[in-house]
């Protein structure tokens, strides 16, 4: 047989969400990293200003982390939570419960956002059914929502790209309009002023549909990925009035607001609300193994456990539901956060965070600055003919100049690890400072 060895040939990895062949051109390769730094192949530390993928929230390589990995790995390496159980498993359920949202008392385990996404908008069909409301089956998302990439996520995204290649998609689903306006609220510090009535649009859908076809609604606190858009004040509250009222459930799809990114553990703490259904990933390992959690009332729970004992509650799963070295990575992260206040120390840097970003009001083509947390985002005006060209140009330039961010469209997003010092906020708002610069 003649098999022939090829090291680091770039096209066999069919890289996900990324333009393959201009990065297979010049590919951006990272080789190690430390706490607030990635280092690339070429020796540089690049300051790590997107928390890796929004996940690496106490920064990299914690030790706590890495040795409940190590010793989980030569202790138990897997075992199944089908009908079987291992202790990991439920002291993190433990652990994860008592930092949760009051009345948040229990947590189905899932590997990824997108699984903890299909397995809340299971559930919501599934509840509603087993109490004898087995008509109300259509989903509400909302426009320019991400929530991952399967079936189900994708139907109640509503981000354009990621849904017109892939077919008719779920049935049943239907959208509310999205918060974003410039117009009125451009360069506003935290939430906007103005929009708490686009809430509203969620009793035009119930108008259309009526509310006996509707089992849930499903938002971000925080529009993270489509560009940071930040829930007008009291655009929520009006939301979850709304769902009560008509028995919709709501699913807060906290995947990158749980864990301290807005300065609260959950996003749902900071806006003071309480949804029926929490769904997460990333942060609850701190991205170190994949790993999601869907958080759920007693209300939700109680209502699988009517039936006869012998009975599975729920027709759903996954292999790697409660992994053994997922849960090992859960507990040192969170003990991580808990040693050090990570939970809340957005909530002291903030303010600070808030004054370095703004200050860059004025740079060429910057049309909004906005933030919450410790979360920023600057939106480009884009260039003619050209969407999303500036925001990449100008991510590409902060990588070359030690600085990683996110780019999405014609925006920048910065989500750094809670870690993060004064003086590092000053080192990246000084790197952004020269990467907005105009040179053209
Ligand atoms: N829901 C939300 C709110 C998310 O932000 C997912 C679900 C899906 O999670 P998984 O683990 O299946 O990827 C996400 C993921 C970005 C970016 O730069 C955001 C995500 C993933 C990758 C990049 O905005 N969010």
């Amino acid at each position: 047989m003649n098999v022939q060895h090829k090291t680091n040939d770039l096209s066999a990895f069919w890289m996900p969400f990324t333009a393959n062949q201009q990065f297979k051109k010049n590919p951006r390769i990272f080789v190690g990293a430390d706490r607030m730094h990635y280092i690339t192949d070429d020796g540089r530390r690049v300051l790590d200003g997107t928390s890796g993928l929004w996940c690496v929230n106490a920064g990299h390589c914690r030790p706590k982390i890495v040795e409940a990995i190590q010793k989980q790995a030569a202790t138990l390496d897997f075992a199944g939570t089908f009908q079987m159980g291992h202790a990991k498993a439920f002291e993190c359920a433990s652990r994860l419960v008592n930092i949760a949202p009051k009345g948040f008392d229990h947590v189905f385990f899932t590997n990824s956002g997108s699984e903890s996404v299909e397995t809340a908008l299971k559930m919501a069909l599934a509840y509603h059914r087993a109490k004898g409301n087995a008509t109300k089956v259509r989903l509400i998302g909302r426009e320019r929502g991400y929530h991952g990439v399967n079936f189900g996520g994708m139907s109640v995204g509503g981000i354009s790209n990621n849904r017109k290649m892939f077919g008719a998609l779920v049935s049943g689903v239907d959208h509310l309009r999205h918060t974003h306006d410039l117009s009125r609220n451009a360069f506003t510090r935290g939430e906007p002023q103005h929009g708490a009535e686009l809430a509203d649009d969620l009793e035009r859908l119930v108008a259309l549909h009526d509310a006996s076809t509707i089992a849930a609604c499903i938002v971000e606190p925080v529009a993270c990925s489509t560009g940071v858009l930040i829930p007008p004040k009291g655009y929520l509250k009006r939301l979850a009035a709304i769902c009560a009222k008509h028995d919709i459930l709501l699913i807060f799809d906290e995947v990158i607001t749980a864990f301290g990114r807005l300065g609260t553990p959950f996003g749902a703490d900071y806006f003071d609300i309480s949804p029926d259904i929490i769904t997460t990933a990333k942060g609850v390992t701190n991205g170190v193994i994949p790993m999601g959690a869907v958080f759920v009332t007693s209300k939700i729970h109680d209502a699988f456990m009517t039936g006869p004992e012998s009975m599975i509650d729920f027709f759903h799963g996954y292999t790697y539901s409660g992994h053994p070295m997922a849960c090992a990575a859960s507990i040192g992260t969170l003990d991580t956060y808990q040693e050090e206040g990570l939970l809340t120390r957005a909530a002291d840097i903030a303010p600070y965070w808030e004054e370095q970003l703004h200050a860059l009001k004025g740079m060429p083509h910057v049309i909004d600055i906005r933030n919450i947390g410790l979360i920023g985002a600057i939106e480009f005006e884009p260039e003619p003919g050209a969407p999303g060209k500036r925001a990449y140009e100008r991510f590409v330039k902060a990588f070359e100049s030690n600085l990683l961010v996110r780019q999405t469209g014609d925006i920048i997003a910065i989500s750094p690890p809670l870690i993060i010092s004064k003086s590092e906020i000053d080192q990246l708002f000084e790197i952004l400072k020269k990467v907005l610069k105009p040179t053209n």
